[in-house]
């Protein structure tokens, strides 16, 4: 497999003008004319004409209306050209019904849709297919099909054809095209400027009820971009495609948004509060991708935190606009603990920019994305909210309908601040999660926190240099009050010191307020502290940190020692808390959850004792009773104050009380054995109700009746059925798991072929720590026979879900041994796809 280095960029040979491209479609032999006026590009040295293209059968090519014979690879295809500006045309067939890669061109469900990034474009035609090679596309589609999209703008369209024109620049990674029986959910944005724009959400006929909540979410996102960015949306026609075979969640496409269905279809009675804020995020996400990707862009794929680093910091702030900021932020950072930091200190570890892939569909990662987003918001907290939004403006006003680089990036807000951001930039070439080790000292009315930092070795860099880490901090007095209000302290050395001075007595530190750096914090830190932070701590995510902390504590000591119990500060701190009704009860819901059990693993592994999933388990069973237990009769005080009376909205309000009622049921039916949840299963008229109530019975091990009631309810609705799939591996005990994924990998419904449903199983499979490292090694196995089935069809989930085994070589030689088995297998299959392949090799080391 070849090997690309970010250090070997050098531009294309050819400027691309104007781009015209006809499809006529058929199912099995589309064919698709490409016109294109190609000009030497005099930044370039390399006049080499290659043209990507793979799976094409080419018909015919002409240079300036002259036939040629090009010399064709699986890659693509070189011939002499001019050093002169020419008009190419080429006309190839592809196979969209037969294209179970979800790439390029396919179908789903009798209808034509398309996926190019990252490099999809090039299995619907021979193209300069890179980011940083941008032109202006006129799409005609001649095809029976009552709907036929492209980007851009609508031309014209009569019986049997469509014509489209899209006038801003783009790389062909943003092309899409979709074909088929849509029926629309239409609404108008009225800009800052005064355009009206039409705005479409394309559903399949019977979906329609499920579209309101995406429209409404578009629109907010459209207002929020100009109000907040300065930022305005610039065709006349905006389109959204809900599509049910898609291997992510969502696409940007210029005025053409692709949506896998699970990710913009949504009404009460099927979806849950969490699917309509997901909902809500992703549409923001993909809108906004219209300047922070689409007007600007990558120069090449190495780039791609400059977008989507960007854009997942835009989506996030957002979120917390439009909702709670403190639950946002520390749910965004459990997300980051449970997804990035695995990646970040595993085999998998990669910088934020790559500089080295053997295929780009690899690094779609939460590295690139989430610690992307943190490394933004970084730079946010150290230049200051002023300067961000003057460096914003000018990053759009300089770069705009360019490829760019971080270097164009960064280079920004150095001219806005004046700041040299050399070692700042060291963020997005080392990998690898900093430790920051703390301690601190108290003389004289003088406080002073010592701060050494340390990122581990990663595979290919060994050596880390120290990075900017900015430490938010505040000081509390012994009596609770603040004593120094949050400051932000630039670390720039391996080993730096802060001193506070003028203080009355010894403080208490909250260190690292609102995570403001992605790192790990290592500090001896005393019991009693983290539990008078957790009671007094001014900052949200502090205060929610230090119950997080203690939980974790007790959780290891119960997992490792012997006759070690849940600890009674821990839960005395968490009794005062849940009373607190001045608290938002979603902040609420988030102070009863326990660190996941891989973090738990992981933490352990960082000590160096072998984690036991067993054992981890039945410390978090045990913990849950305890909360139960402590909680008592305030559970149903809570549960009680937190129903909702009035009629169902997926607004902030009432999906934070819905959240600690949810919470709360839990722990209830730890103690009434599934009563409450099979009452509020029986009344329920929402998804959020009902789910969260089976969750409840399935969790008590009771819920045999109810989860056949739900099949029969809902068995039309595959959203649903893709819930019911992941409920009952997610639920299941670790003994069970495997076995029950078994089973439901036979069942007339497991449509495999679906990436939702195959990750309803095997997503929920790898999430349930207990039950995918069962001694007997069944779910190892089972997800192996599954990986190798799917790799020849679908490379990129096959490969994005060998991640399940990043973390094998954590556990003992017993686990590791039946893990490294089934990797072997994987790697020894015939004809193993690219991805799949590089996957496995990285996890293998
Ligand atoms: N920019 C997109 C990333 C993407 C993708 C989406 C759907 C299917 C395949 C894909 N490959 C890459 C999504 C985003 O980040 O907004
Ligand atoms: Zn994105």
């Amino acid at each position: 497999p070849t090997t690309v280095y970010l250090k070997d960029y050098t531009p294309f040979g050819y400027l691309v003008e104007a781009v015209h491209l006809t499809f006529d479609l058929a199912p099995n032999a589309t064919r698709v004319t490409s016109r294109i006026r190609f000009a030497p590009n005099p930044e370039a040295t390399d006049r080499r004409f290659f043209l990507e293209g793979e799976a094409l059968k080419l018909i015919r090519a002409s240079i300036d209306g002259q036939q040629v014979t090009p010399d064709i690879t699986p890659e693509g295809l070189s011939v002499a050209a001019p050093d002169a500006p020419f008009d190419w045309e080429a006309v190839v067939e592809i196979d969209p019904e037969n294209n179970t890669a979800l790439e390029g061109l396919y179908m789903s469900n009798g209808m034509y849709c398309t996926q190019c990034e990252a490099q999809g474009f090039r299995k619907i035609t021979y193209y300069p297919d890179r980011p940083d090679v941008m032109s202006i596309f006129t799409v005609r589609i001649n095809g029976d099909l009552p709907v036929m999209l492209s980007n851009g703008n609508p031309v014209d369209q009569g019986e049997g054809w469509a014509e489209w024109h899209d006038p801003w620049p783009k790389p062909s990674y943003l092309f899409a095209l979709v074909a088929g029986d849509l029926v629309a959910h239409t609404d108008s944005f009225t800009t800052v400027s005064g355009r009206s724009v039409d705005l479409n959400l394309w559903v399949r006929p019977g979906d329609e009820h499920k579209c309101a909540f995406g429209m409404q979410a578009l629109k907010k996102s459209m207002k929020w971009d100009e109000d907040v960015y300065g930022r305005e949306y610039d065709l006349d026609v905006f389109n959204i495609v809900a599509v049910d075979d898609f291997n992510m969640g969502a696409m940007e496409n210029k005025g053409l948004n692709i949506f896998n269905s699970s990710c913009v279809l949504a009404s009460p009675d099927t979806s849950t509060d969490a699917n309509f804020e997901r909902i809500e995020a992703i549409i923001a996400h993909e809108y906004f991708h219209n300047w922070t990707g689409n007007r600007i862009t990558c120069r090449d794929w190495f780039q791609l935190c400059l977008k989507e680093g960007l854009t997942v910091f835009r989506d996030s702030q957002f979120t917390s606009d439009m909702r709670s900021a403190p639950v946002k932020r520390i749910s965004d950072v459990i997300d980051l603990r449970a997804r990035q930091f695995p990646e970040d200190n595993g085999p998998l570890s990669h910088p934020v920019r790559p500089e080295s892939f053997q295929e780009i569909n690899n690094f779609y990662t939460a590295t690139v994305y989430e610690k992307g987003a943190e490394v933004i918001g970084m730079l946010k907290r150290l230049v200051g909210d002023a300067a961000y939004a003057e460096a914003l403006d000018l990053y759009f006003a300089r770069h705009d309908g360019q490829a760019c680089t971080i270097e164009d990036w960064l280079k920004v807000f150095e001219d806005v601040t004046g700041r040299d951001l050399g070692q700042f930039k060291r963020w997005y070439s080392q990998p690898g999660t900093p430790r920051l080790k703390v301690s601190d000292e108290f003389a004289d009315g003088t406080y002073t926190l010592h701060f050494e930092q340390m990122t581990p070795a990663t595979p290919e860099q060994p050596d880390k240099l120290a990075q900017v880490i900015p430490v938010a901090v505040g000081l509390i007095g012994p009596n609770g009050d603040e004593v120094l209000q949050t400051q932000v302290l630039e670390m720039t050395e391996a080993k730096q010191s802060f001193s506070f001075e003028g203080l009355t007595a010894k403080p208490v530190p909250s260190i690292l307020r609102g995570f403001s750096a992605p790192v790990i914090l290592e500090r001896d830190t005393p019991k009693a502290e983290r539990a008078f932070l957790l009671a007094h701590d001014t900052d949200p995510f502090n205060r929610w940190e230090a119950g997080r902390a203690l939980a974790r504590e007790t959780l290891l000591n119960m997992a490792t020692e012997d006759g070690a119990t849940p600890d009674a500060d821990y839960l005395d701190g968490l009794v005062r808390l849940m009373r607190d009704d001045g608290l938002d009860p979603a902040y609420r819901a988030l102070m009863l959850g326990l660190p996941g059990q891989a973090e738990l693993a992981g933490a352990l592994a960082e000590q160096g004792i072998t984690p036991d999933p067993m054992a981890i388990w039945q410390a978090v069973e045990r913990l849950k009773d305890a909360q139960a237990d402590a909680l008592g009769a305030l559970l149903d005080a809570l549960f009680e104050a937190s129903q909702v009376s009035e009629p169902y909205a997926p607004d902030a309000a009432q999906s934070s009380k819905r959240a600690l009622a949810g919470a709360v049921l839990r722990l209830i039916t730890r103690r009434d054995g599934g009563a409450r949840a099979a009452a509020q299963y029986a009344a329920a008229d929402t998804m959020t109700l009902q789910l969260s109530a089976l969750a409840c019975l399935l969790q008590a091990g009771t819920g045999g009746a109810q989860l056949a009631a739900f099949y029969e309810q809902w068995q039309a609705d595959r959203l649903v059925i893709d819930k019911w799939f992941m409920l009952q591996v997610s639920e299941a005990a670790p003994e069970a798991a495997a076995a029950i994924a078994k089973k439901l990998t036979k069942h007339a419904d497991f449509n495999w072929k679906n990436p939702n449903r195959f990750r309803a199983v095997f997503g929920a499979l790898a999430g349930n720590h207990a039950g995918f490292h069962a001694a007997s090694g069944a779910s190892y196995a089972l997800l192996a026979d599954w990986l190798i089935q799917l790799d020849p069809l679908n490379p990129q989930t096959t490969a994005r879900m060998c991640a399940a085994f990043q973390t094998w070589k954590r556990y003992g030689a017993d686990r590791q041994a039946l893990i490294a088995t089934q990797l072997e297998r994987i790697a020894a299959t015939p004809d193993l796809s690219r991805d799949t392949a590089e996957m496995i090799s990285r996890i293998r080391g």
